[in-house]
């Protein structure tokens, strides 16, 4: 309801000068369900929708397809049995539907989720069915025909189920409204109105995830306060998931280890307590009680200090196993997180979690799911796959991947992280020998784990357009999509959404997938090229900070990770430095050990290279990291060109904003590239090729204002 008031508000106010379209917010998302030119009109047409809706979920199905059909084809199709004619939409469960049972389907690989699009004929007339064996899964059928539509495709035959369980949204979301890293507003849950006041943005947020396949939702940042599990919240928590539940999303929480001491005043957390296993117990039960259907935990223990059983020299087994029997009884689960490392200098904070969990492995409960970054440093625009995948055959691990984008430009920058996750998910492991993905970690395929899944850390919140800009829409669509079938391709993926979000014309298609598909690469260009990592600026990580030294910690000060000094650039993690490398296996290991083995792209995670080494360019270190800050400088101007092209195609409001961030984004790339040159340029002491100097000295960088780039 509210996308359509929304869309209706923009159509009447605004004004189109450039492009003759409607100005749109951005609240539709991908699903905007604009009318179909008058050539697709019969292809696409639909005389009756045959479809009883018995369930919630089956309501929301059938409301899904009408709405797109009085979008995108004029009119909602009549329900009414009419006389048999062509172009009936037969939708259900052989439960819910005696036509789709009559039809006898082959609906048994489909499991719980799958559905099934097909072409049929009945009574001699042709037709089409939305099949599936759940309800949910005919919503998640509804949706990708929708799709076809949308994207201008052939109703093909199509049968397709997830390759993960559990594929969840982790929101970074405090109880006062702000969001931990979140660049899109505030939080979209308003506590305060909760549990009285449903907002229909609630529904609209379910209704994009069901769309995509996202099937779960940690409502709470992991930095988690105690009182989410307070009575109260509890009872908010069971209002959020019954409006969840009919789209086929459960509600999960972030829960702070030492919450019976903080709630219950309980004199200890220790695990292996009676008194503290029976507080969870009992918190459980009373969850369930509320929540029938809660999906479970979500535990950063022992983490950049958040407590945890280590507190008590208690393992993390310890700590994920007491929580996983008090949730067993009502199949919850614990993703409990491995992003940990120590300040401590001997251990390289990359080697940590390896350290501390692998052996571990085989000693966790079967439903627990350790949650790994897709890195093993911290959601950087470019890093080699995390070693734990593929070295705990015996636990099942979920992919963590960040939709927010902390280190990649947050909200301004364009960089499409299908790209990012697809190379993560597609990393061999060497596990099982050549072809063991992470991809295939993470499905549980390779291992037969028992949970599988993917997290993703969302950008969401009350802005206008959900995400802060239009472009960062595309990061959600694709984790889901990814989540759903970790196979599937970033260009593909890329396609799909911008035909659904702006136009389907190919004049506009392949221009801007080409720019999505290289932007997280010009990204990685200017600010971290060759393996640099983590010299964003401290704590808030937006804009460059090569010369961070701030804090307590060695492991939080940008020198940590640069290494940068007169004999060269990078942390040497080979066997001579952390032996990190030694994390890995096989020809990954042998590749990251040997630095002339060492693709570019992780040149200077895995070695510390001498200024004037000669790289695969012909070209010095030195030379060769001034052309990669210069080419990702280049690459965004590219980027302004192809989108100042577009301006026929899409609406006054979406092509402005979008021109604004871009131009915004070419700015900071610059500020970047000079910033960190002229950095660097004090160790290396070699001389800048004619034009490439920075153009202020490195104090005038250094002493920037945050979020204000220098004129360029
Ligand atoms: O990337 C870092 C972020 C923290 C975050 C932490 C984590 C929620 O800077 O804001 O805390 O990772 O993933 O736990």
């Amino acid at each position: 309801m509210r996308l359509l008031c929304r869309a209706v508000f923009a159509a009447c106010f605004s004004f189109c000068l450039s492009t003759g379209a409607h100005a749109e917010t951005g609240y539709d998302l991908w699903l905007r369900y604009t009318p179909v030119e008058a050539q697709y009109q019969q292809q696409y047409k639909v005389t009756r929708l045959d479809a009883p809706a018995p369930s919630p979920t089956l309501r929301a199905a059938v409301a899904e397809l009408n709405r797109g059909f009085a979008g995108m084809l004029g009119n909602a199709p009549p329900p009414e049995n009419r006389a048999e004619m062509d172009g009936t939409l037969f939708v259900g469960t052989p439960t819910s539907s005696p036509a789709i049972a009559a039809m006898k389907l082959p609906l048994a690989a489909l499991g719980a989720e799958g559905y099934l699009i097909r072409n049929v004929t009945r009574n001699g007339r042709k037709a089409v069915a939305i099949a599936a064996n759940t309800d949910i899964g005919v919503l998640y059928g509804a949706f990708a025909y929708l799709r076809m539509i949308q994207s201008r495709q052939p109703i093909t035959d199509t049968m397709s189920a997830p390759k993960t369980q559990l594929r969840i949204l982790n929101h970074w979301d405090n109880l006062d409204g702000t969001v931990e890293r979140g660049y899109a507003g505030a939080s979209i849950w308003n506590w305060h109105t909760l549990p009285g006041y449903i907002d229909p943005r609630y529904i609209d947020y379910a209704r994009a995830n069901a769309s995509i396949g996202i099937n779960g939702t940690v409502l709470n940042n992991v930095n988690a306060r105690a009182a989410s599990l307070s009575p109260e919240y509890i009872e908010k928590t069971a209002a959020l998931a019954d409006a969840l539940r009919p789209y086929g999303i459960k509600v999960y929480l972030s829960v702070r280890w030492s919450a019976p001491v903080e709630i219950s005043h309980l004199k200890t957390a220790d695990p292996l307590d009676p008194a503290v296993r029976n507080w969870w117990k009992n918190k459980a039960d009373e969850i369930y009680r509320a929540i029938p259907d809660f999906g479970g935990f979500l535990v950063k223990a022992n983490s950049e200090g958040q407590p945890g059983p280590q507190d008590y020299h208690r393992t993390h087994a310890d700590g994920a196993n007491m929580i996983a029997d008090v949730l067993k009884p009502h199949h919850g689960v614990v993703m409990w997180r491995a992003f940990v490392y120590a300040n401590d200098p001997k251990v390289d904070r990359a080697n940590t979690a390896y350290n501390e969990f692998v052996p571990l492995d085989g000693t966790f409960r079967d439903n627990v799911v350790l949650q790994v970054k897709n890195g093993p440093l911290d959601f950087q625009p470019r890093e080699p796959f995390s070693p734990l995948f593929g070295a705990m055959p015996k636990t099942s691990l979920m992919m963590e991947f960040q939709i927010t984008k902390e280190y990649l430009g947050q909200q301004t920058h364009l960089a499409y992280l299908g790209p990012l996750y697809e190379e993560a998910l597609q990393s061999d492991t060497y596990e099982h020998g050549k072809g063991s993905t992470v991809a295939k970690v993470i499905d549980g395929s390779l291992d037969h784990h028992a949970i599988s899944g993917i997290a993703g850390v969302a950008n969401i919140g009350n802005d206008a357009d959900w995400s802060g800009s239009i472009f960062n829409q595309a990061n959600w669509y694709v984790f889901g999509r990814m989540a759903w079938d970790p196979e599937i391709s970033a260009r593909a993926v890329a396609q799909e959404w911008t035909k659904q979000t702006f136009t389907a014309d190919p004049a506009f298609v392949t221009p801007v997938v080409d720019m999505m598909m290289g932007s997280r690469d010009a990204v990685v260009d200017y600010m971290t090229p060759l393996g640099l990592e983590l010299i964003m600026a401290h704590s808030h990580h937006m804009g460059p900070g090569p010369w961070d030294v701030i804090g307590p910690r060695e492991d939080w000060k940008a020198p940590y990770y640069h290494r940068a000094d007169a004999v060269g650039l990078g942390f040497d993690r080979t066997t001579t430095g952390s032996d990190n490398a030694g994390q890995y296996k096989g020809p990954v290991k042998e590749a990251f050990e040997d630095i002339a083995k060492t693709p570019d792209d992780y040149l200077l995670y895995f070695h510390h290279v001498p200024w004037d080494y000669k790289m695969k360019s012909g070209r010095t270190l030195w030379n060769e990291l001034i052309a990669r800050y210069q080419r990702g400088v280049d690459k965004v101007s590219a980027m302004q060109a192809a989108w100042a092209a577009q301006n026929s195609h899409v609406d006054a409001a979406r092509f402005d904003k979008t021109a604004a961030f871009l131009a915004i984004q070419h700015r900071e790339a610059i500020w970047w590239r000079d910033a960190c040159l002229a950095y660097f340029a004090q160790f290396s002491k070699r001389p800048f090729p004619p034009g490439y100097a920075p153009k202020y000295p490195l104090a005038t960088y250094e002493a920037m204002p945050m979020f204000a780039s220098p004129k360029p």
